[in-house]
Formats: structure tokens, C-alpha cells, sequence
């Protein structure tokens, strides 16, 4: 372990000298990274030139040039990594984190992958979307033998097309990704010319099934999840989309979960540039806000970041922008429990009743008790206060003179005057009108309650 973080630390992050050291017939380095913080764009500085992606919260990984190979390392292994500041799980993935690094590489490379397992049960390789040999698709069972554990196995195969894809084991499918194994594969086109953009970022999509104090998914859990995570990180522990005003953007994601998540951008609209099979033909594409990512694929999409501000960036399946902790709440919009909460309290001091004017109550500005190791359902925060959002969101900050690769969090977006959605202070609105029952939508119980009584409400 000592050696795979020094050779991170140290200078040589890229294999020349490593080549020499080791020698051609000897495995490559398998950096780890234990952080989940993003590690600046890996410019290459071996192979074949190209302009290298953001992967957020996320890294990509080192690779030495063997003759006409590029030769990567994975270890599949158990790893920690903090969903978000104040969760950590307990997930298995490559080489220190879930998701595993992103592997980059440029159309036409010759690739060598070391696959290393120090899992307690096997695994493979599945390269989903590449075009490869049919012995090297890692299909355990059907194109190669298993990888047991303490084994490594060696993928040889050629990038024939550029494009977006993934890795992730094809052997115990549903344990091994509801652990966390997946990680996002990057060909870039050999012509630098071909639908460049300035910044380009990439993430996959997980869910996990966590209880509130447990650091273990439950990994026979089918839909009912409770964490839904970028690059296993929830919001607001999620890297912000840091672009400079005029940048040609490129977001890439992929989705490993088991349901769909349609993901939405705010002041801006985008097409999809491609896909896992390949890109997307110019006069194919049409302008859209949403794009709805199914299970097992890829939608990369293409925006110029012409507005500036803050933006919001989210799957539109509200569920998916909540954490674990508070799911099970029960519905008590409109139940007027005060006397009941005065007389449970009396024997459990604790006891707190929540949720009759809504659940925004549930956001930041209320200080929960939480058990150990989960995250409130919402919990970022935001210039203006409690952001209610958890889960699969975050923001795309466009800013006016970013340098070309500055990607620090400029902080939050200084709105020009007259720019903000502001409060009437004129006269006040007609006080609530009494409804004709037929019409009344709040059901008997309440329109039985004197009008005053719903007023501040
Ligand atoms: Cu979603």
C-alpha cells in the first residue's frame, strides 16, 4: 500500500521512469487514492495528445507506456469512501475509492489491463460500450474464466472508437455493483479537432441502500435505495461544475443504478453529443434541459456556458435529490397534531412531530438529532439559506475569466443589482377567501376549523 500512495505523491505519476525501473515484463504501479476530493485533469504526457476529463470527485488513472501499450492497473478491493462529509461507507471498488479511476486513453491505443483481485470472492471485467475482442469482454462464465481472489488477469485489446464508456465486473453482478464496482472509461478521438470542448466532466451514476448508522449496503436490495449518488458522493458533497462564461462544456453520465434518472440543468439548454454506442451525428441532435440517462448507459451532453451564475444540475426525480436519513416519515401535511406532541413529550422528552406545514422544516435550519454515520434527507446550504437538496444534485458554476484550467469553487455567484427575485413590501395580499365547499380541496376537517386559524400558515 506504502508504495502504490509514494508513487502518487511522488513525481514520476506517469510510467516512463517506471518502465525502466521495473521492467517490460513486470506489472505496472496500481496508484491508490483514498480522498474523495477531485484530482486536477491528468494531462498526458506519454501517448497520444488529448484534452482530459474532470471526473468528479474523482481521478483518473496513471498508465505507463509499454512499447506500443498503454498498460493501466486496477485492484478490485474493499475501500472506504465518504458519501459526504459526515457518512462514510463501506463499499468495495478500485484502487482505493468507488467509483474505480477513470481510465482515459485515445482512439486507436493498444490497451493492457491488469486487473488485480483482492476481493473475498471473484470477479471480471465487463468494458461496457467497447468494441473489443470477444475473450476480452470479461463476462465471467461465458468469454473467461472467473478471477479469483489473490489472481490477476490481463485485458489486451484495441480502442477502436472513441466515445464514453464504463467498467464494472460481470460476475456477481448484483452484489458487486450494489458495492459500488464500476468506474468510467474515456476514449478520446484521435483528432483533437473532432466536437472539441474546453472543459469536459465526467461521472456515473450509483444507489446504495444504507441504513442510517450502518456502513454496509444492503446488497440484496432491488429498487428501494436510499442513497443516490454521483461518483458515490451525495449533495452537498458533490463537486461543483466549475466553467468559465463561453466554454464549450461537455457533462458525461452514466448510469449504473437500477432506475432511470432524467438530469436537468438549469439557464441553459444542451443536446446530447453521444452516447455508449458512439457520437450523436450533428443533424440528429435537438435542444433539451432534461435528459433522461436509462439504466446501463451513457448520455454526454454539450452545452456553451453562456449564462453566467449558479445552476443548478440535478436529477428531476425529486426523491433522488434526498438522503437516507427521514425516508420513512409518514405524510402529515395538514394534521394538527400540537396537543398530541404536548402529551407525548411527557413521556419521551424527545419526541418531536414534524412534517404538518410541509417538510422544509426537515432542511438546515433545524439541528436533528442524527445517529452516527448517515445524512439528514436534506441537508446543503446555500447564500440564502437552507438548500433542501441532498443526493443527485449540484451546481454549475459559470463565472466571467476563469483561467482554462482553474476549476477551484469560486464560492458562491454574486447576483448584479436588480438580478434576485425580490419580496413585495406594497400592500398586503386579500386576506383567505372561504372557499364553497364543493370546491374545497382540504377536506371537511379543515374547512370545520375557524379561517383565521390557517392564516400565517
Ligand atoms: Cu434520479
Amino acid at each position: 500500500m506504502t508504495s502504490r500512495r509514494q508513487f502518487l505523491s511522488g513525481t514520476g505519476l506517469l510510467g516512463a521512469a517506471l518502465v525502466s525501473r521495473a521492467g517490460a515484463a513486470s506489472l505496472p504501479e496500481a496508484p491508490l487514492r483514498e480522498s474523495a476530493e477531485a484530482a486536477p485533469p491528468l494531462f498526458p504526457s506519454t501517448g497520444r495528445p488529448y484534452n482530459p476529463v474532470v471526473t468528479l470527485n474523482g481521478w483518473s488513472l496513471p498508465w505507463r507506456m509499454n512499447n506500443d501499450w498503454k498498460e493501466f492497473h486496477l485492484v478490485a478491493e474493499p475501500v472506504r469512501r465518504e458519501i459526504a462529509p459526515g457518512m462514510t461507507a463501506h463499499l468495495w471498488g478500485y484502487n482505493g475509492q468507488s467509483p474505480g479511476p477513470t481510465i482515459e486513453c485515445v482512439e486507436g491505443d493498444r490497451v493492457r489491463i491488469f486487473v488485480t483481485n483482492k476481493l473475498p470472492e471473484h470477479t471480471t471485467i465487463h468494458w461496457h460500450g467497447v468494441i473489443l475482442p470477444n475473450g476480452m469482454d470479461g463476462v465471467g462464465g461465458l468469454t473467461q474464466p472467473h478471477i479469483k481472489p489473490g489472481k490477476t488477469f490481463v485485458y489486451e485489446f484495441e480502442m477502436r472508437k472513441s466515445g464514453t464508456f464504463m467498467y464494472h465486473p460481470h460476475a456477481d453482478e448484483m452484489v458487486q455493483m450494489a458495492m459500488g464496482m464500476m468506474g468510467s472509461l474515456i476514449v478520446h478521438p484521435r483528432d483533437a479537432k473532432f466536437m472539441p470542448v474546453d472543459r469536459d466532466f465526467a461521472f456515473i451514476m450509483a444507489a446504495y441502500d444504507i441504513d442510517p448508522g450502518a456502513y454496509t449496503p444492503k446488497v440484496a436490495q432491488m429498487t428501494d435505495f436510499n442513497l443516490w449518488t454521483w461518483n458515490s458522493r451525495v449533495f452537498p458533497g458533490i463537486d461543483p461544475l466549475v466553467v468559465r462564461r463561453g466554454d464549450r462544456v461537455r457533462v458525461r453520465v452514466a448510469n449504473l443504478t437500477m432506475t432511470s434518472h432524467p438530469i436537468h440543468i438549469h439557464g441553459h439548454d444542451f443536446s446530447v453529443a453521444l452516447t455508449d454506442g458512439g457520437w450523436v451525428p450533428k443533424s440528429a441532435r435537438w435542444p433539451e434541459t432534461t435528459v433522461d440517462v436509462p439504466v446501463g448507459s451513457v448520455r454526454a451532453f454539450d452545452f456553451v456556458a453562456d449564462n453566467p451564475g449558479d445552476w443548478a444540475l440535478h436529477c428531476h426525480k425529486s426523491h433522488h435529490v434526498m438522503n437516507a436519513m427521514g425516508h420513512g416519515v409518514p405524510t402529515m401535511i395538514g394534521v394538527d397534531h400540537r396537543g398530541v406532541a404536548e402529551r407525548i413529550n411527557r413521556l419521551v422528552p424527545d419526541y418531536m412531530v414534524m412534517g404538518e406545514r410541509g417538510m422544509a422544516d426537515m432542511g438546515g435550519e433545524m439541528e436533528m438529532p442524527l445517529p452516527d454515520n448517515t445524512l439528514p434527507m436534506m441537508s446543503g446550504s446555500g447564500p440564502f439559506g437552507p438548500l433542501e437538496m441532498g443526493g443527485m444534485f449540484t451546481v454549475v458554476k459559470v463565472r466571467e475569466g476563469l483561467a482554462r484550467n482553474d476549476y477551484k469553487d469560486p464560492g458562491w455567484y454574486q447576483h448584479p443589482a436588480g438580478t434576485v427575485a425580490y419580496e413585495w413590501k406594497g400592500e398586503a395580499p386579500p386576506a383567505a377567501r372561504k372557499q364553497p365547499a364543493a370546491a374545497d380541496p382540504q377536506g371537511p376537517a379543515l374547512r370545520a376549523r375557524k379561517p383565521a386559524g390557517r392564516v400565517g400558515h
